[in-house]
């Protein structure tokens, strides 16, 4: 069923161990065929799928070759990344904010950022944090906000990613009126955990689609997406344009005489905070070698 030629049938949410696909002839509820499991596959919203009917039961029997995929949020054949951060409330986590541009980047999408509840706390540098990285910054709460990010998203499949209770699901609800999706007040009694959408889900839109995903508030970059020591000067895009030009050859740009981005932090070219963030990443990932991990 739906095996057309034009439309392909896509996953458009997993929950539960069900997986749901949508048709040419709407949406069906399907489970993947065991093989998958046997073969450590798992479907991804996203995906492109065959399915087949058994018993009145629809199955995924097939998963088409993915253009990329990601494990937080889970998700395949993403085109944009929308990396959401809020002023307050919580506060940004620099670290998990910084991997995810580096993960992005490394994927081949470089990600735009979208900035919330300045109305809480102003903008005190964390636009300007971005921008100085070269990446594309709009605040929701500034005029135009909206036009500018639903012109972005045009084409395609978007991702709104970003710590939990940062205003994702929000955001969304206001861009597109046609949505209602579930939102919440982070609650200090709760605290940290509380995730109010609580999986990937892709929603039609005129001129593209987008996912709402679950917040996250760590990554781990040894297990769950590997950073390899030596690739993550490339996945910073203000540190990039500086490699070679430090004194040895080899700078890992964290303590070495005679570095060229160590410079430019102390200029203020580079932000502190995304340097702080590299050279985190950079201790973390130095423990691994590329023959422990397969990614
Ligand atoms: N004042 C203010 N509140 C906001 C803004 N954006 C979101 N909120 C509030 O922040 C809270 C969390 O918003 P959600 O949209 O549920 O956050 P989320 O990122 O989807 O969270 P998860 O689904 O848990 O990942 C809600 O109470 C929103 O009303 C903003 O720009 N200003
Ligand atoms: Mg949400
Ligand atoms: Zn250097």
């Amino acid at each position: 069923m739906g095996n057309g030629t034009t439309e392909k049938n896509i996953i458009i949410k997993g929950i539960g161990g069900f997986y749901y696909v949508k048709t040419a002839d709407g949406v069906v509820e399907t489970k993947p065929k065991g093989i998958f499991r046997n073969i450590n596959i798992k479907p991804l919203a996203g995906d492109f799928v065959e399915i087949e009917e058994v018993n009145g039961d629809y199955v995924i029997t097939e998963i088409h070759e993915r253009k990329n995929s990601f494990l937080r949020p889970p998700i395949a054949n993403v085109d944009r990344v929308f990396i959401v951060i809020s002023t307050v409330e919580p506060s940004p986590n620099y670290t998990v904010i910084d991997k995810m541009t580096a993960i992005c980047i490394k994927k081949g999408i470089f990600p735009d950022i979208i900035i919330t509840k300045t109305d809480l706390l102003k903008d005190d540098g964390l636009s300007g944090i971005y921008e100085k990285a070269g990446f594309s910054v709009t605040d929701i709460n500034m005029e135009n906000a909206d036009k500018e990010i639903i012109g972005m998203m045009k084409g395609g499949l978007s991702v709104f990613a970003g710590n939990t209770g940062v205003g994702k699901s929000t955001v969304l609800n206001r861009l597109f009126s046609h949505l209602d999706l579930e939102t919440a007040k982070i609650s200090r009694k709760l605290g940290r955990g509380r995730h109010t959408t609580r999986a990937v889900e892709i929603y039609d839109f005129e001129g593209g689609s987008v996912a709402d995903t679950p917040g996250f508030s760590y990554i781990d970059t040894e297990r769950e997406q590997p950073l390899y020591a030596d690739e993550i000067e490339h996945l910073f895009p203000e540190i990039s344009p500086y490699i070679g030009k430090c004194r040895f050859n080899d700078c890992s740009h964290t303590s070495e005489i005679g570095c060229a981005v160590i410079e430019k932090v102390k200029s203020k070219e580079i932000s502190e905070t995304r340097y702080k963030s590299y050279c985190d990443i950079r201790k973390e990932a130095e423990g691994i070698s590329r023959w422990e991990q397969n990614d």
